[in-house]
Parts: C-alpha cells; sequence; structure tokens
C-alpha cells in the first residue's frame, strides 16, 4: 500500500524529499506527545489511526471522490459554510497551517512577522508539501484579519482562491452584506462545480454537519466532569481532525467515543487526578500538528477541561441550522445568522466573546485561564485585554500566553503555566 501512496504522492506533484521529512518528523512528534499518555479512551484508537494515515488513505478517498465528479475544496475559517460545499458535491478541507515545518518555505515570500498559522499554510503551498492543498480543486478564503487577506492575492498566483468577506461588525447593514456573501459564495460554488443547489440537498447537507457539530458538543459536555474522562490533548486532536476526515464517519466515531467516555463519568474514572487543577484555554485556532500549549500545560500538572477557539467551543455552539426548511432562499438565510454569530476577534465591538469566555470558564469549572495568542495575531491580542479584566472581576486567574510553533520558548511558556497553577493550588 506504501507504494501505491508514493505513487499518488508523485502524481500530485508533491517535493518528495520535504514530503518524507514531514512524514518522519509528525510521526515522532506524534509519538512523543500522545502515544505517551496513559489510560487513555479505546475510542481514541480511530483517530490516532486517522493521523497515521493522514496524508494516505484520506488522500486517497478524496482523490477518489474527484474521479466520481466531486471537488475538493480547501478552506480556512469556520466561516466558510460546510453545508453549501456539501450539497453541491464538495468535500471541504481544513488547511491552517499548524506546523513550524513550512514556515522557512513561506518566508522566502512573506514577511516574517506575520501570524504563523498563515505562514505554516502557505509554506506549505510553496514548497509542495501538502497532499491537502494538492488535491484540492480551488480554495475558499475569507477576510477575517489583514494578514490572511492579503496573503490570499500571493496563494492565488499558486492555486485560486475565492474570497468570502466577512464582515468586521455584526450591525445590521453587516448582516446584510453576510446574507450577501453567503448567496454569492452559493452561486460561486454551483457555476465551479456546475452543479445546483436543491432544498433537498442542501437540508440532507445541514443534517450531516449538525450532526458533526452535535458530536463535538457531547464530548465537550463530557469534559464538564470530575474527573476528565479524556485529557485536553485527546479533545483538541478530536476538533482537528473535524476539519478533514469525513463527516458522518467522523460523527459516528465521536459518538462511540462519546458513549466510552459515559461509562467512564459514571465509574468516576479519569485520565487525571481529581484534584489536577482545571484550565480553560481562550484564544487564537489550533490547527494540526499546533499541541504544543496542551502538552506543556498537561505535563506540568494541570488538566484542560475546554477550548475557547476554532478549535474548539467556537466551532458548534452557536444554534443548529433547522433541519426542513423549504426553500434554498430560506437556508441560505439560516446559514447566515448561524455564522455570524461565532464570536472571533475580527469584529468590534466583540462584547459577545467577553460574555462566552466568562461563561464557558464556569461551566467547565476551570480554576483558571490560559489566554493564547498566536504570535502576531492582532486581533486576539488586544482583545485580552477586555477579556482578562472581565476574569479579573470574576476572580478567575489569567495568563496571556504569545507564542508561535518553535521551540524555543518552551521553557519559558512553562515557567509561565506553573506560575499560573501556583496561583491556584
Ligand atoms: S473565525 S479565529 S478560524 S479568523 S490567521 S485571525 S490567528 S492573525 S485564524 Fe480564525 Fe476564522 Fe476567526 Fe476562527 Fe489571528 Fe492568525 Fe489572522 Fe487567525
Amino acid at each position: 500500500m506504501t507504494e501505491d501512496f508514493r505513487k499518488m504522492w508523485e502524481g500530485l506533484g508533491l517535493n518528495m524529499k520535504r514530503h518524507d521529512e514531514l512524514l518522519t518528523a509528525l510521526g515522532q512528534f506524534y509519538e512523543g506527545i500522545y502515544l505517551s499518555q496513559t489510560n487513555r479512551p479505546k475510542g481514541m484508537e480511530y483517530f490516532d489511526f486517522v493521523v497515521s494515515e493522514v496524508h494516505g488513505l484520506r488522500i486517497k478517498e478524496l482523490l477518489d471522490r474527484k474521479k466520481e465528479g466531486g471537488s475538493v475544496v480547501g478552506t480556512f475559517c469556520v466561516y466558510v459554510p460546510d453545508e453549501i460545499i456539501t450539497a453541491l458535491n464538495g468535500i471541504s478541507v481544513g488547511l491552517c497551517g499548524g506546523a513550524q515545518f513550512s514556515i522557512p518555505d513561506a518566508e522566502e515570500v512573506l514577511p516574517r512577522s506575520i501570524c504563523p498559522l498563515i505562514k505554516s499554510a502557505f509554506g506549505f503551498k510553496l514548497g509542495m508539501i501538502c497532499p491537502y492543498f494538492e488535491s484540492a480543486d480551488f480554495l475558499v478564503g475569507e477576510t477575517t484579519c489583514d494578514g490572511k487577506k492579503k496573503t490570499w492575492e500571493l496563494l492565488n498566483e499558486h492555486i485560486p482562491i475565492y474570497v468570502m468577506e466577512t464582515p468586521n461588525t455584526k450591525s445590521d447593514e453587516a448582516k446584510k452584506l453576510w446574507l450577501a456573501e453567503v448567496t454569492k459564495f452559493k452561486d460561486f460554488m454551483e457555476k465551479k462545480t456546475g452543479n445546483k443547489v436543491t432544498a433537498d440537498k442542501l437540508n440532507e447537507s445541514i443534517k450531516i454537519t449538525n450532526a458533526r457539530r452535535k458530536a463535538l458538543e457531547r464530548l465537550y459536555e463530557l469534559r464538564k466532569s470530575n474527573p476528565l474522562p479524556i485529557s485536553g490533548k485527546d479533545a483538541l486532536l478530536i476538533s482537528q481532525i473535524a476539519f478533514y476526515d469525513d463527516p458522518p464517519r467522523f460523527t459516528a466515531k465521536v459518538n462511540e467515543l462519546c458513549d466510552e467516555l459515559k461509562e467512564r463519568v459514571e465509574k468516576g474514572i479519569g485520565v487525571f487526578d481529581k484534584k489536577t487543577p482545571r484550565l480553560m484555554i481562550s484564544g487564537t485556532p489550533m490547527p494540526v500538528p499546533n499541541w504544543k500549549i496542551h502538552h506543556i500545560a498537561e505535563t506540568s500538572g494541570a488538566a484542560i477541561a475546554v477550548e475557547e477557539t476554532c478549535t474548539g467551543t467556537r466551532y458548534f455552539t452557536q444554534p443548529e441550522i433547522p433541519e426542513n426548511l423549504k426553500t434554498v432562499d430560506e437556508q441560505i438565510q439560516a446559514i447566515a445568522e448561524r455564522y455570524l454569530k461565532i464570536n472571533c476577534a475580527c469584529f468590534t465591538p466583540n462584547d459577545e466573546r467577553v460574555a462566552d469566555v466568562l461563561s464557558i470558564a464556569k461551566k467547565y469549572d476551570v480554576a483558571a485561564v490560559i489566554y493564547y495568542v498566536l504570535q502576531f495575531c492582532h486581533n486576539y491580542n488586544i482583545e485580552y485585554v477586555k477579556i482578562e479584566k472581565a476574569l479579573k472581576e470574576n476572580n478567575i486567574p489569567v495568563v496571556r500566553i504569545e507564542s508561535d510553533y518553535g521551540e524555543e520558548d518552551i521553557e519559558q511558556v512553562k515557567t509561565r503555566i506553573q506560575g499560573l497553577l501556583e496561583m491556584v493550588s
């Protein structure tokens, strides 16, 4: 099978030397971070398998779907409506980069002083390293931050990218703009795929996407228990995999895992001692393989109970889209409304996010918060001021950690997390 995969990667035009190096590094990294954990739920075996096959079987599935007339659509933000992509026989794959590996490739072109998530993704394309990028027919970007929207212009020189204009406010005018953008995206997708959206197809894809979010919500509900039935690291991995695995299969596997976790909760079985301080992470998303903060925290005497990030609660907490609307217009309206409820720091003002952080911290009974900012992300960095104030007023200690994907600051991050833990013990 490996020989077949090699042929597949060569067929995609990957830089095989760099790709081999990446796979080796990823395998070693994963082993050290994930397989070293003890008392993991049995249901994690599926997710370990997905990681081991991340460039193999899943890529083969994507290419097989393309042969049958499907399109692979690369995305970078939870604002891009998966429902529309799925209804048009598309497969959405999240392409945000979480690896240091591709950053030197990006820095050949991009300034160094921009967010590592953008550089990592851009570097994967530039270096021809990632089979997801090379499988994608086209990409969908958004204008959520300056770094992204200017990078799309450069990425477009390598692969076609359609850009959705995401508003900066949630005013009535912004709602109209967003509805128009979602409608335009549907029209674009129809033209690009040669398919036509029908209410039936859209209801079907709404059901698939709702089910995936509900499964994640169930997983997070179980993380409210003490002791925690699953580590934060494992929960993060599941959220990351949600962005590229086959949605119905992913949903079934998360639900199977949740059945096991429910049993653990009933029997009082946990992965950490009951007295381990529970922490929340709030801030920028953590795409694969960014497991840095979780790993440092959970090997420093803390347990991560919840993430208020787009690889966490921001992905699934908005109200469900109704599954039985009669017309495409009503469905598009409902999709636009649902997505505009995501409280990303790109909005101003954004008091809803401050309220979310407080309420999540309380619901998950956390002792403290790690506010995580990817270097050079001004939106999340500046928003910290309000979040810190609100948390402090509620006697919830918080530390801001601004970091990248490198290893240079690991000791410093560890010291800061240990300092936070001293405050709560
Ligand atoms: S909805 S958080 S996925 S934009 S790329 S803003 S880290 S400087 S990712 Fe995001 Fe959508 Fe918002 Fe969520 Fe900052 Fe980096 Fe920009 Fe980033």
